[in-house]
């Protein structure tokens, strides 16, 4: 089994419940076991303006499938949700991004990983923080010190 980091994001449709009910899916999901989760963030969208908040939060699960086995896994259950593929950067009812596979890196026409956006987004690296501030991100450093670089966008915990 490897451990790997899924970042969730909704800003359609009720996203804290699209948030909770991914997470479920998660577990479903065929040799996997959801390990833990972190609390839910708050933040005004990156990209276009024109657009609702976002919420997001981290995954942490452990799984036997390979990589773009698991990303299969991903793209269907946010289809399940209703994701219309519009515009880049665009609202989206569930956004599912594997972020951290193991160790591994990953350079696929399909799969990136790390995520390339990971060490940028302070809506990843905050949640990412409250479950694993000493996980070492390849080539770039820990979550805590990525997440430190990240301070000055806002990000808001939802009690
Ligand atoms: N892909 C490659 N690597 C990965 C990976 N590690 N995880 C490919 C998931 N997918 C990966 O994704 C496009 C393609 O990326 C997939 O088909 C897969 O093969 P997509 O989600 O359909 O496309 P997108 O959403 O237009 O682009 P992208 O880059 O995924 O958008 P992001 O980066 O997810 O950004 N603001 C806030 N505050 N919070 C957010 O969560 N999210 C977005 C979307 C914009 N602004 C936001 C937030
Ligand atoms: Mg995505």
């Amino acid at each position: 089994m490897i451990i790997a980091y899924i970042g969730l994001g909704s800003n359609l449709d009720q996203p804290k419940q699209q948030l909770l009910q991914a997470l479920d899916e998660l577990a479903d999901m065929p040799e996997t076991r959801l390990n833990r989760a972190s609390s839910l963030y708050a933040s005004s969208p990156m990209g276009p303006k024109d657009q609702p908040d976002y919420l997001n939060a981290i995954a942490e699960i452990s799984t036997g499938l390979a990589p773009l086995a698991l990303l299969d896994e991903l793209q269907r259950i946010e289809d399940d949700h209703g994701r219309i593929r519009g515009r880049h950067w665009g609202p989206r009812t569930l956004d599912l991004d594997l972020l951290l596979y193991g160790e591994q890196v990953i350079r696929e026409q399909r799969l990136t990983v790390p995520h390339p956006g990971i060490a940028q987004r302070a809506f990843v690296l905050k949640p990412l923080e409250e479950l694993a501030p000493r996980l070492v991100v390849p080539e770039l450093g820990t979550i805590r010190e990525l997440s430190a670089a990240c301070k000055d966008q806002q990000v808001r915990r939802i009690k």
